[in-house]
């Protein structure tokens, strides 16, 4: 007699119908002893404005350009920027196995707040709408251009993830290739549409809505929850319930109820460790190639290293960097964690 499955217990893999990869969860380690410190971060006490702060208002960056003195969202040409639109274009590769194409490009930073030390959960929903707007308009901007075919927005959040400054930002990345992660997202999504006539996530949305084991927040037209086949410990997938494309499709409506469920989603981070909660985090929608995307919706992945604890992280190295990525907390007990964490950042309460 076969031993019913049981996904609390037994070691099983889950497939990422978004990318066709797949994890490997092993739930019954959730159960080993743990015997390493759990360390507290050490408290935060950045001042609102730094003199020696590249972003700051006022102050000239590693460049030698100078900042304006911005008052909300500021974006800028990176001055160290990793694509250009200086070089040949096309193939410049030397055969099949040496294939290379020119890669032009731009590459924006956007800082989020004049504030120096705040991060998107201690913004203001006003403050954090103009992030959203921003966000929208480089989409349109960069993506209008004939020579980007894809925009790229995304932040890299905490020294655990590179970050080289506290100060709030993320970048703008405008690609003539889309990029390999979007581009694998496009072919099963259209795939999936092709086969069943309505887009895959929505389709997913809808079924995670249903099963409710996953939902972590939700709004009147947003939803946020752990995807079944999360990769880091506490990954999170955020969507709106409508069918949208691409950001700047969003509604008046859409747009502040979205400053204001990323101001909850982040500041359940924040108190899951009582820590300023790093992550990279990104925006992945239709291309920008003129063509229609009916396929497609808009989405937003949050991928933060965090295990543990503030000090403790996930590495994916081993069997992870040679064969799959693996997880030992499941999804379901993820999402059971982060939803029952309250909306009111900790620095606030103390
Ligand atoms: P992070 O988001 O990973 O911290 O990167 C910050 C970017 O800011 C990085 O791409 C750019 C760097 O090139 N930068 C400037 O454009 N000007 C500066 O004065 C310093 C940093
Ligand atoms: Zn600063």
């Amino acid at each position: 007699m076969s031993i019913p499955f049981d996904p609390t217990e037994h070691s099983h893999r889950r497939r990422n119908p978004l990318t066709g990869d797949w994890v490997v969860v092993s739930p019954h380690r959730m159960k080993r002893p743990w015997q390493g410190q759990v360390e507290k971060a050490p408290p935060d006490t950045r001042p609102a404005y730094d003199p020696t702060c590249y972003l700051c208002p006022g102050n000239e960056r590693a460049g030698g350009k100078q900042n304006p003195a911005y008052a909300d969202v500021y974006v800028f040409e990176n001055d160290f920027a990793a694509l250009v639109n200086n070089g040949p274009s096309g193939d410049v590769g030397q055969g099949e196995l040496f294939q290379a194409t020119a890669e032009p490009g731009v590459c924006r930073v956007m800082c989020f707040s004049p504030r120096h030390d705040l991060t998107l959960p201690e913004m203001d929903p006003s403050a954090i709408r103009r992030v959203v707007d921003t966000w929208a308009q480089q989409v349109a901007e960069l993506g209008a251009r004939p020579d980007i075919n894809y925009v790229q927005l995304f932040e890299n959040k905490g020294a655990v993830m590179g970050c080289s400054n506290p100060h709030p930002h993320g970048q703008i990345w405008g690609t003539h290739t889309v990029p390999d992660e979007p581009a694998k997202e496009d072919a099963r999504q259209r795939a999936y549409f092709e086969s069943h006539g309505a887009p895959l996530l929505l389709d997913y949305l809808n079924a995670e809505l249903e099963r409710n084991e996953r939902l972590v927040v939700e709004s009147t037209h947003w939803v946020a929850l752990v995807p079944f086949w999360a990769v880091w410990p506490f990954e999170t997938l955020l969507l709106p319930r409508r069918h949208v494309t691409q950001l700047p499709d969003l509604s008046d409506a859409e747009r502040a109820d979205l400053a204001q469920i990323l101001k909850r989603l982040t500041t359940r981070y924040d108190n899951l460790f009582e820590t300023s909660f790093p992550y990279s985090m990104g925006w992945h929608g239709q291309s920008s190639d003129g063509a229609d995307h009916p396929h497609w919706q808009l989405h937003a992945h949050f991928y933060p290293p965090l295990l543990r604890s503030a000090t403790i992280k996930k590495f994916m190295v081993g069997f992870e960097m040679l064969g799959a990525p693996q997880r030992d907390l499941t999804a379901e007990q993820a999402a059971a964690r982060l939803a029952a964490l309250s909306e009111v950042h900790y620095k606030s309460v103390q």
